[in-house]
């Protein structure tokens, strides 16, 4: 099974939820033990990604750290082309639509694309769309972040994806936003596409992440409180908040 069909068909049972872990935060075996620990509490897959300084082969250290930690896949989720890795079950190839910089709509994906061919990585296609504030992934991907508070340009944004293949489209608030994505932002796009909508930025408890779910959410993704919540209690407790929401 592909991991696009684990996602769709785990998704048919319930919400999912994903655990981020920036290789730059910590040294992989760290990376290996909050894995572990983020599987253990129920996350449904690890990403692995979202920073930028890092070098290719921390990346592959910490993905083959979560690996051996985690029973989930592993899915990269890269700043840029320089954030890949071949031991990874797969890559989320991502545009950056809102961005100002062609760089990270079309070029990073140009640069990295004839490695990751090579590879045989399995890649899915996704819609990155940076929601106000959109803190440092707004401003390293130079988006033009989406208004919180007025759907229409998501909405358009979400639309093209779909039409242009994209099977996910992936609603950012920024790591450590002090708000997540409104729910109000999320039930509009929802409604709009057909494909899984991922919502991440700013989750910190149970009840912001079954706000999410509850407004459309497939998939909700949370960064920070693993790397805080060393004992792993509070990330079941966002995961059994996520697969609680209908
Ligand atoms: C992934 O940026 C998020 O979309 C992670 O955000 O660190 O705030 O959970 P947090």
């Amino acid at each position: 099974m592909t991991v696009h069909e684990y996602i769709l068909e785990r998704r048919a049972r319930a919400r999912l939820h994903m655990t981020l872990l920036d290789p730059d935060k910590q040294t992989p075996q760290d990376a290996g033990v909050l894995a572990k620990e983020a599987s253990d509490a129920g996350t449904d897959a690890i990403m692995v990604g979202g920073s930028t300084g890092v070098t290719q082969v921390r990346v592959d250290e910490t993905v083959l750290a979560v690996k051996s930690g985690a029973k989930v896949p592993v899915i990269l989720f890269p700043a840029s082309a320089a954030n890949l890795s071949p031991h990874a079950d797969a890559l989320y190839f991502m545009s950056l639509l809102n961005s100002r910089d062609p760089r990270f709509i079309i070029g990073e994906q140009r640069i990295g694309a004839g490695i990751v061919k090579a590879w045989g990585l399995e890649t899915i296609p996704m819609a990155y769309l940076v929601v106000e504030p959109g803190m440092r992934a707004g401003e390293v991907g130079r988006a033009d972040p989406l208004p919180r508070n007025n759907p229409t340009l998501a909405i358009q944004y979400a639309i093209a994806a779909e039409l242009l293949g994209m099977k996910l489209v992936y609603l950012e608030a920024g790591s450590g936003a002090p708000e997540p994505v409104p729910a109000a932002l999320v039930r509009a796009v929802k409604n709009a596409v057909g494909i899984p909508v991922i919502v991440g930025g700013g989750i910190r408890s149970p009840e912001a992440a079954a706000a999410v779910a509850r407004a459309g959410a497939d998939v909700v993704v949370t960064g920070t409180i693993v790397e805080v919540a060393r004992d792993g209690d509070a990330l079941r407790r966002i995961v059994e908040a996520v697969k609680a929401a209908r």
